[in-house]
């Protein structure tokens, strides 16, 4: 197949998701092209044939921003026009959905081979963006005009229906999130200090500086049974200063670490007891899958599709959303005893591998091109 995808350039989340799908897809032997205004960093570190197109436009003093959405259109229409593509994959509903169908409507009015506009949800582009009045109405147009939706969780799914009207012929298929189960492996011995992390993009969604609370209350009750604890921050975004400050004021030194933009996941993930999300949205919890992946318990908050990653008491703890002194009771039992965190950490292991296997998952996204090529659902 013939296939273009469409994402943000993203250190997480959907960026990720669709960089992985697309070396996927182009390892299974399809002609796979992504394009972003930027280089998806997750795509940038990997060798895998993805022909990648950066369109970024050029500024112009009318315009009060560089439009480089219409950049990416063009330039899809343009691949389009000279290779033809079967199917255009959005991930994000705003802009990407909508670039594709115009791109699907050009593609029509200038009498060019007919592609099939796929729009996967994320999260956020339903429950926050997609809830805001000024972009409602355009995420309904691109929920209902596509010829496939999907939504990377059941409860992101039963949101998405329960807000807009008007959906594609087949409805929305749940297509989960997926890790690559040779990449995210436990390896290294656990850290020698009992180690929870977190990576996020520390937007306010994720609440670092909340979780930085919860690490503060749990560390007097380990260092009262003397264990000695830290956390460890992984990524960067607009709370990272709230986070920090938090930490100071809690006395911290010593026992937190703020490491920042990091590639080296895995080697951050696998040592620790806990993987730490203390978000109060979480469609999936990408990053959550991948410490699983890495044989590493799941300390998080019970919202969206998180239940559904995450077995509560079998491969984490989950504690309700506004309960600091509950998750903090959770990271203590998880980091006090190494025997429970191993034990939970090999369940996530086991439940990443019989979910969320990356080549179940890209066989599920193949199935879904080739039915849609084949005349499946159309309207
Ligand atoms: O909201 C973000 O953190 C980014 C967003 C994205 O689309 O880049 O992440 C969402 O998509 C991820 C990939 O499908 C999910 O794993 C995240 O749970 C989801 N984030 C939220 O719902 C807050």
């Amino acid at each position: 197949m013939r296939i273009g995808i469409l994402c943000h350039p993203t250190y997480g989340g959907s960026g990720v998701v669709a960089s992985e799908l697309a070396l996927s897809l182009a390892e299974n032997g399809h002609r796979v092209h992504l394009f972003s205004h930027d280089m998806p960093p997750r795509l940038a570190r990997a060798p895998g044939p993805v022909e990648v197109h950066v369109a970024q436009g050029s500024p112009y003093p009318l315009f009060h921003s560089t439009p480089h959405d219409l950049a990416i259109m063009s330039r899809v229409l343009d691949l389009h026009r000279s290779e033809g593509l079967d199917v255009l994959h959005a991930h994000y509903a705003l802009p990407h959905a909508v670039s594709a169908l115009q791109v699907r409507s050009a593609a029509e009015q200038a009498g060019l081979e007919p592609l099939k506009v796929v729009t996967t949800l994320h999260g956020t582009d339903i429950t926050l963006v997609g809830n805001d009045p000024s972009y409602a109405p355009l995420t309904r147009y691109a929920i209902a005009a596509s010829d496939a939706v999907t939504a990377v969780s059941e409860d992101l799914k039963r949101r998405t229906t329960d807000n807009f009207d008007g959906l594609p012929p087949c409805g929305i298929e749940v297509i989960p999130n997926f890790v690559d189960l040779d990449e995210f492996c436990p390896g290294a011995p656990p850290a020698q200090r009992s180690t929870a992390v977190h990576v996020s993009n520390f937007r306010k969604v994720k609440r670092v500086p909340w979780l930085v609370e919860a690490f503060a209350m749990a560390l007097q009750q380990l260092t009262a049974s003397g264990v000695d604890a830290e956390l460890v921050l992984v990524g960067d975004g607009p709370q990272l200063g709230e986070a920090r400050r938090v930490a100071q004021l809690r006395n911290l030194e010593g026992h937190i670490k703020f490491l920042g933009l990091r590639d080296a996941l895995p080697d951050l993930l696998s040592p620790a007891d806990a993987f730490c999300v203390a978000s109060t949205e979480e469609s999936f919890g990408l990053s959550a899958l991948e410490a699983m992946a890495c044989g590493t318990a799941v300390v998080g908050t019970r919202v969206g599709g998180l239940p559904e990653v995450v077995e509560d008491g079998v491969s984490g703890l989950l504690s309700p959303v506004e309960d600091l002194e509950g998750f903090a009771n959770h990271l203590v039992s998880v980091m006090e005893d190494r025997e429970r965190s191993a034990a939970m950490g090999a369940a996530a292991r086991e439940r990443a591998m019989g979910l969320f296997d990356r080549r179940r998952v890209v066989g599920q996204y193949e199935g879904l091109y080739q039915r849609l090529i084949e005349g499946g659902c159309d309207r």
